[in-house]
């Protein structure tokens, strides 16, 4: 298996939680993508609507607005460019202006005619665990046992979409961290991503992981005052989380800070390597001159 790969973030937003404003205006958005490319982004992920907990949400229009011109441009320059969107009216437009991938963050619950879509575009699909958007989402982040019921309701998901006509092969299933779920939640799904991933069976569907900056990081680092670290504090607590959840098999983490990251996903992939060596009794990772 390849390394990780990263997906760094380009919220064309003027209020999402982790850089509310920093990027809002196309050029502002655009050079803050092309910067992440440059960065080592494998793919840049466009949204212009914010998902965080208690967020209202925007009309279509004002949605295209953000997004379009940006995804256009992005992709215009070469970049792999995904759309974070819950409707299939931009997933079409950003698909049409070179977009690759489709990242719907209601996992197909949003908009019935966004799987259908994806199925007709045949593109690489991330379907997240949804329970409701953003204005209320954390009142049902309720679990007996979160790994089996996240699983169970991520696979009635992945059902829907698949009789919607998507192909499971472009399927890729992402256990939706902060979303609906509390931070123990966050840290039991991380640490079994692999229960995630078997839903595929005997082909297992790739992982997503968006942990970047989001807030069970930040109630893990209090500041002195016992108050959450804020987001912009959380980067080198979100590289660790990649690392690990490289090691554990993910397939892509979702990401702001990309740098760092990138740098994570390389030494989880020789840490494996040498890991799977090991257990094989297969001996070492080749060694290179300086050792
Ligand atoms: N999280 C956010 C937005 N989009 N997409 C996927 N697939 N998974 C996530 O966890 C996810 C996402 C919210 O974070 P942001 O406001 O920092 O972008």
């Amino acid at each position: 298996m390849g390394r990780c790969l990263v997906m760094g973030v380009v919220n064309v937003t003027p209020d999402s939680f982790s850089d509310g404003g920093a990027w809002f205006g196309t050029e502002a958005a655009v050079s803050h993508g092309l910067q992440l490319a440059a960065e080592g982004a494998d793919i840049v992920d466009v949204g212009g609507e914010s998902t965080r907990p208690g967020a209202q949400r925007i009309d279509v229009e004002e949605e295209l607005r953000r997004v379009g011109p940006v995804i256009a441009e992005l992709a215009g320059a070469g970049l792999t460019v995904s759309v974070d969107t819950m409707r299939a009216a931009v997933a079409e437009f950003a698909l049409g202006a070179g977009a690759r991938m489709v990242n719907d963050v209601s996992g197909g619950r949003s908009d019935p005619r966004l799987p259908r879509l994806v199925a007709a575009a045949g593109v690489p699909y991330v379907v997240t665990h949804f329970r409701g958007y953003g204005q209320d989402m954390q009142d049902r982040a309720v679990y007996d046992d979160v790994v089996r019921e996240v699983r169970g309701e991520l696979g009635l998901q992945v059902d829907a979409v698949t009789a919607a006509g998507v192909d499971p092969s472009v399927i890729i299933v992402d256990p939706g961290i902060g979303f609906a779920k509390l931070s123990g939640h966050n840290w039991t799904l991380l640490a079994r991503l692999a229960e995630i991933s078997s839903l595929g069976g005997e082909s297992p569907f790739p992982v997503l992981v968006g942990a970047s900056r989001k807030s069970f990081l930040g109630r893990l680092l209090p500041g002195a005052d016992g108050e959450p670290r804020p987001p912009a504090g959380r980067d080198d607590a979100t590289v660790a989380v990649s690392a690990l959840a490289a090691a554990t098999g993910a397939w892509c983490v979702r990401v702001h800070a990309v740098a760092a990251n990138a740098d994570a996903v390389r030494v989880a992939a020789c840490w494996q390597e040498a890991r799977e060596l090991a257990d094989g009794g297969r001996g070492e990772v080749k060694q290179d001159a300086a050792g």
